[in-house]
C-alpha cells in the first residue's frame, strides 16, 4: 500500500470535520490569488460536496486576520439570513478536526466552505436580467453588512481601496522597471498620468464626510455570485476575503469593470475592449434595489465616475504587477497582466466617451 501524502491538498482536505467517506479531490480553477478544489464525500446515500482553498499567504501576510473577517462576515450574514424572506443564502465555513477555522499545513494554509448545491457561476454575463441579479445580490449584500462595526474588521490589505496608493505603487514599479519592462509600456504609463486628477476624488470626498465609509465587499465579479441553476436568481455572494471597511461605490466600480465589459478580463485585441451599456442599465438597477435606501445623494451622482475610477485603479494593479514581474497575480502565459491592463485602460476610454449615456438619474 502506498502511505498516504503528507502535503498534497488531498491531505489537507481531510484534516477538516467532514463527515463520510472520500470520494475525491478537483482543482476548481477560479480567481488569480489562491488555490481552489472540490471535494466529493459520501454519507450512506447522500453525496456531499466541499470548496477547499489553499489561501495565498504571500499576498494575504495576516492569514489569522483574514480568517477573523471571514468569520465575522460569515456569521454575520447567516444571523441576518435567518427568519428573512428571500432566497439569499450565506457561505459557512467548515472547521478543522481540532475546531479551527482554518488548517496550517505543510504546504500552506487551507480553509474549507460548504459547497452550495444547485447553483452555478459564470465568467461572462449572459443577459440583462443575469446582470440585474447579480448587482442585486450585491447590493444587498452591502445593505445587509451596513450593522457590522467595521472597526471589528482588520484591514487585511492596507489601503487595498486606495487609488492614490495604487498609483505609488505604480510609480515605484516604474521606478525599479526591474523588468525592463517599462519602455514597453509608455503609452500605458502616458494614459495613467492623463488621469491623476481623477485618482484622488472618492478620496477626498470621504476626508470631507461627503459619504461615509462602508464595509463592502471588494472583488465584485460576476463569478463571487452563485445562480440558482434552477431560476437563475442570484442565491450566493462568494469570495469574502476583501470584506473591509471601504467606500460602497467600489463594489459598483467593479461590477460595472467586470459584468458590463464586451471582451474577456485579458483579452488581447484590445479594440474589442468596451462596456455594454444595455448591461450596464441592468447592473445599476439591480445595484440601486439593494443599496438605494442607504446612498446618499452625492454617491448616487458618483456611480459612472466610480465604475471609471474602479476600472482605472485595477489597471494600475496589472500594470503595476507587470512591470514587477508578475508577482501578485497568477498570469497562464506572459504578457498577461499586461493585456489586463490594457483591456481596463481601453475600457475607461469608452467610458468616457459615453459619459452621457452613462449618467445616473
Ligand atoms: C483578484 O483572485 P480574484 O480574481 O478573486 C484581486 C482583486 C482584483 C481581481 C481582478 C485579493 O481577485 O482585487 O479586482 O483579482 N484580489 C486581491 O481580476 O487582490
Ligand atoms: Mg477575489
Amino acid at each position: 500500500m502506498t502511505p498516504e501524502p503528507t502535503v498534497g491538498p488531498d491531505h489537507a482536505c481531510r484534516q477538516f470535520a467532514i463527515e463520510g467517506e472520500f470520494v475525491d479531490l478537483r482543482s476548481h480553477a477560479r480567481g488569480h490569488i489562491h488555490d481552489t478544489y472540490v471535494s466529493t464525500w459520501t454519507s450512506g446515500a447522500e453525496q456531499r460536496r466541499y470548496i477547499h482553498q489553499r489561501m495565498n499567504d504571500r499576498v494575504f501576510t495576516d492569514i489569522p486576520g483574514l480568517m477573523h473577517n471571514v468569520e465575522l462576515v460569515t456569521r454575520h450574514l447567516q444571523a441576518g439570513a435567518k427568519g428573512q424572506p428571500g432566497d439569499m443564502t450565506a457561505l459557512r465555513l467548515v472547521p478543522t478536526g481540532h475546531g479551527h477555522p482554518f488548517l496550517q499545513h505543510s504546504s500552506g494554509p487551507w480553509r474549507t466552505y460548504e459547497y452550495i448545491d444547485n447553483t452555478e457561476s459564470f465568467d461572462r454575463c449572459e443577459s440583462p436580467e443575469q446582470a440585474f441579479e447579480a448587482a442585486r445580490a450585491f447590493g444587498g449584500f452591502q445593505a445587509r453588512l451596513l450593522g457590522l462595526d467595521a472597526l471589528d474588521l482588520r484591514e487585511t490589505l492596507p489601503m487595498f481601496f486606495s487609488s492614490t496608493h495604487r498609483l505609488e505603487q505604480l510609480g515605484d514599479a516604474r521606478s525599479s522597471d526591474v523588468m525592463g519592462r517599462v519602455a514597453d509600456c509608455q503609452s500605458e504609463l502616458d494614459f495613467v498620468q492623463a488621469h491623476v486628477q481623477d485618482i484622488g476624488v472618492i478620496e477626498a470626498c470621504l476626508a470631507a464626510d461627503e459619504f461615509p465609509s462602508r464595509v463592502v465587499h471588494g472583488d465584485t465579479k460576476l463569478n463571487n455570485v452563485l445562480f440558482d441553476r434552477a431560476t437563475g436568481r442570484a442565491r450566493c455572494v462568494v469570495d469574502l476575503d476583501t470584506c473591509m471597511s471601504g467606500y460602497s461605490l467600489y463594489d459598483f466600480g467593479d461590477l460595472v469593470r467586470f459584468t458590463a465589459a464586451t471582451c474577456r478580463e485579458d483579452e488581447q485585441d484590445t479594440d474589442r475592449a468596451g462596456v455594454d451599456l444595455e448591461l450596464y442599465g441592468a447592473l445599476v438597477a439591480g445595484y440601486l434595489d439593494g443599496a438605494a435606501r442607504f446612498l446618499t445623494p452625492r454617491e448616487l451622482e458618483l456611480m459612472p465616475f466610480s465604475a471609471r475610477l474602479v476600472t482605472l485603479t485595477i489597471g494600475m494593479r496589472f500594470l503595476a504587477d507587470h512591470l514587477a514581474g508578475d508577482v501578485y497575480f497568477k498570469i497562464e502565459r506572459p504578457g498577461q497582466n499586461f493585456d489586463r491592463a490594457r483591456v481596463q485602460f481601453r475600457m475607461v476610454r469608452e467610458m468616457e466617451r459615453n459619459r452621457e449615456r452613462m449618467a445616473v438619474r
